[in-house]
């Protein structure tokens, strides 16, 4: 596999330069400056190119080219905004970018409700607590019938009886506004604004910002979405086989439903399904094993074995799930997603596949340093060591295996 980095353009604290000292071959970014929905120029797009490649690398995959909200709840406007998409993706080909990460995720990309949970270590990870994201779903955003929601509520993937509403009544007791604020701060802010979600840091009201753009999914049912999804990809497909674009869908982060929304790319199923909706190679996966291991209901290696030939893209690490269904990151060579076999698999069915190590610890003064979450130098170059690896290994096993 091609060993890449998600490198954040020219303003990153981590340079190209730290990057080609650690054996980074290739480079994913976006044009992160371009308001989502309009056009990526050719200058634009070529003028970055050329600056990646002026540190002896290449810019390998394009994370994210932004589908805007309105194609994703069925807007008035998606026919113009698709357009523009398809405008995009022909600029890039012609500069010889060809692999385009995306989501389908309403509303909220990735969420986590602590950024900086203490290991025993010393280090810190990010983290998923049930009881803390209802709490801000029932008493921050204040959504209508969520505490019914959460009183049903079942673990995905997991048999076991939780009273949320027992922990949130609790968590209520001792939460000042103070850890209000750290929640909102955790939840939609600093996990969106730099992957091109919609709330950015210095919007003054996340909350009220937040509600706006829950309201615009009333009535957007699951099959809805999906419809949604199979007319955007639909669209794009002739210009995706014209250009050779390859597209990667993003699973959902965590691969559950969350704050009444829907989410369609959390299983085997939902994979399978939307495969499936348009049956073309140009439409394929990025697989993220971090958020598909977030699930209990997945099977991360048996998926891997399923989707490989279709997938053009692999985010490697691992989550741990607790017994009570909360989950943290683990290490890149731990937790549910066994990182080494994935590695096997991808590697036999394409040794060009690019990957790159996803999320990281925070260690060793990454804290102080203003990485964006998850996205820490120290925790990630830890990783990306032990992915390179176990890569050798495998190579080295597969040779063995042919000779
Ligand atoms: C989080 C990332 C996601 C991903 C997008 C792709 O760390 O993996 O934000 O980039 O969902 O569109």
């Amino acid at each position: 596999m091609e060993k890449t980095w998600r490198w954040f353009g020219k303003n990153d604290k981590i340079t190209l330069s730290m990057l080609r000292q650690i054996g980074v071959e290739g480079i994913v970014t976006a044009l992160h400056d371009v308001p989502n929905g309009e056009i990526w120029t050719r200058e634009k797009i070529r003028d970055l190119r050329e600056y990646i490649e002026s540190y002896g690398m290449r810019w390998s995959v394009v994370e994210s080219l932004p589908v805007c909200e309105s194609i994703k709840y069925g807007g008035a406007d998606r026919d113009a905004l698709i357009e523009n998409y398809k405008e995009s993706l022909r600029n890039l080909s012609v500069e010889g970018i060809h692999t385009i990460c995306y989501n389908f995720m309403p509303v909220l990309d990735w969420a986590r409700t602590d950024l900086e949970h203490p290991n025993p270590d010393g280090t810190s990870n990010l983290y998923f607590s049930y009881s803390e994201f209802a709490y801000f779903d029932i008493y921050i955003v204040g959504r209508e019938g969520a505490r019914e929601e959460w009183a049903s509520f079942k673990v995905p993937g997991m048999d076991i009886e939780r009273d949320i509403i027992a922990e949130v009544d609790a968590l209520r007791e001792k939460m000042t506004p103070e850890m209000e604020h750290k929640l909102v701060e955790n939840i939609i802010v600093r996990t969106q604004g730099f992957v091109s979600g919609n709330i950015r840091e210095d919007d003054e009201r996340p909350v009220e910002l937040f509600r706006q753009l829950l309201s615009q999914y009333k009535g957007v049912t699951k099959d809805r979405l999906r419809e949604n999804m199979r007319y955007f990809l639909s669209s794009i497909m002739p210009v995706c086989e014209e250009c050779g674009m390859k597209m990667c869908v993003h699973p959902d982060d965590p691969p559950f439903p969350v704050l009444g929304l829907p989410r369609i790319v959390t299983s085997e199923d939902d994979i399978e399904w939307f495969l499936k909706a348009v049956d073309n190679p140009c439409n394929g996966l990025t697989f993220c094993a971090g958020s598909l291991s977030a699930g209990a209901h997945n099977n991360v290696v048996e998926m891997a074995r399923r989707f490989a030939s279709r997938t053009h893209f692999v985010h490697l690490r691992s989550c741990h799930i607790f017994d009570n269904g909360d989950f943290t990151e683990a290490s890149h060579l731990g937790g549910r997603a066994d990182l080494v076999e994935l590695v096997r698999i991808f590697e036999k069915t394409d040794p060009s596949l690019p990957m790159r190590v996803d999320h990281g610890k925070t260690m060793l003064g990454d804290e102080s340093r203003g990485y964006n979450a998850g996205y820490s130098f120290l925790g990630r170059m830890f990783a990306m060591g032990q992915v390179q690896g176990v890569l050798a290994a495998v190579r080295n096993e597969l040779k063995c295996s042919e000779g």
